[in-house]
């Protein structure tokens, strides 16, 4: 499974914890490989697409709540809080919170540097005011706040049901680990998308244009592209599918013919009609976001949703 050593311009291109991933997902029974690897430069342009998909209703849905309960969460969390927001701010969701609540400073916190820069820099233009001060980490991993911040309270921030692509134990995990870095008194204003209609649900991943078909299958090109793969692109058909019993979609690459395959050296075979388990969406209801979010140290204190239950907008204290 080594590179061999007459490669050397190809190692140093390699992301080792990609080809981990990769090779650890590819050789598992079943299948499966991490979601947080869709999101190169192809797959996040992609993903920004399937946000404006008819059938994909989380992000409208969850902006539209921002922009109507934005008030009643600056009533709930008071002045004076640092905002700090899980993953880079969107230009579309995180103005609207931030206008409500008119906040002391905003950290956002993404492991994409390029990305950090780019929204940071967005946002400080639209809201000159602010103390903007973005931290380059994986919120995974232990990090630490910028010491600006050190004496204010704070609003942790993670929209679009991001918790949902986490297995339970890992969203616990994470809760746990916010809790952890917000500090006392902290609240946490958190996006959880609620189970709802079969149909619906598949719709929104498996979406009439081909988007999130070909959000799934940029997997492969990535695979091919930097990890020396020749995964068959049309060997592979995108698969949405509702597992009722984990209340999750599923998203699955599944071999349209028996497929025999390299990536970074190393074999595999699959079967027709095998599947590489690539993304789960775990979908919640009103009991179980309560629940998860007090397994994760987090006491539920309000919560918003749309007139059809379609997603939930929670606000949580520490
Ligand atoms: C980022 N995440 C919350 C999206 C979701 O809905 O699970 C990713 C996604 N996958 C397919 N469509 C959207």
């Amino acid at each position: 499974m080594l590179l061999t050593e007459d490669a050397p311009a190809r190692t140093q291109r390699i992301d080792p914890a990609f080809r981990r991933d990769i090779l650890e997902g590819l050789g598992h029974e079943p299948k499966s490989t991490p979601p947080i690897w869709f999101y190169d430069r192809r797959g996040s342009e992609l993903f920004e697409q399937i946000t404006d998909l008819p059938e994909y209703y989380p992000t409208r849905t969850e902006t539209a709540l921002l922009k109507a309960h934005g008030p009643d969460v600056a009533r709930a969390a008071g002045a004076g809080r640092a905002v700090v927001e899980f993953g880079a701010g969107s230009s579309r969701k995180t103005p609207h919170l931030l206008r409500a609540i008119d906040p002391a400073a905003y950290v956002p916190i993404d492991i994409s540097g390029d990305f950090l820069r780019d929204s940071s820099a967005e946002l400080a233009r639209a809201f000159p005011q602010l103390p903007v001060l973005p931290v380059v980490g994986d919120f995974n991993q232990p990090l630490d706040l910028p010491k600006e911040i050190s004496s204010m309270p704070r609003l942790g921030f993670f929209p679009g049901s991001t918790i949902g692509n986490m297995e339970p134990g890992a969203a616990v995990d994470l809760l746990r680990a916010m809790r952890r870095l917000l500090g006392e008194d902290a609240m946490l204003l958190i996006g959880m998308d609620r189970i709802k209609d079969r149909d619906r649900l598949i719709a929104a991943y498996d979406d009439a244009q081909g988007v999130t078909a070909a959000f799934n299958l940029n997997l492969i090109e990535r695979i091919n592209r930097e990890l020396d793969g020749d995964m068959p692109i049309d060997g592979f058909a995108h698969r949405a599918v509702w597992n009722d019993e984990k209340a999750r979609i599923e998203m699955h690459l599944e071999a349209v013919r028996p497929l025999n395959f390299q990536v970074a050296g190393a074999r595999f075979h699959m079967e027709r009609g095998e599947t590489i388990h690539t993304e789960s969406s775990h979908k919640y209801g009103t009991r179980d976001q309560r629940v998860l979010l007090r397994a994760g140290g987090w006491d539920p204190a309000d919560e918003w949703t749309d007139a059809e239950g379609l997603f939930g907008l929670v606000l949580a204290q520490a």
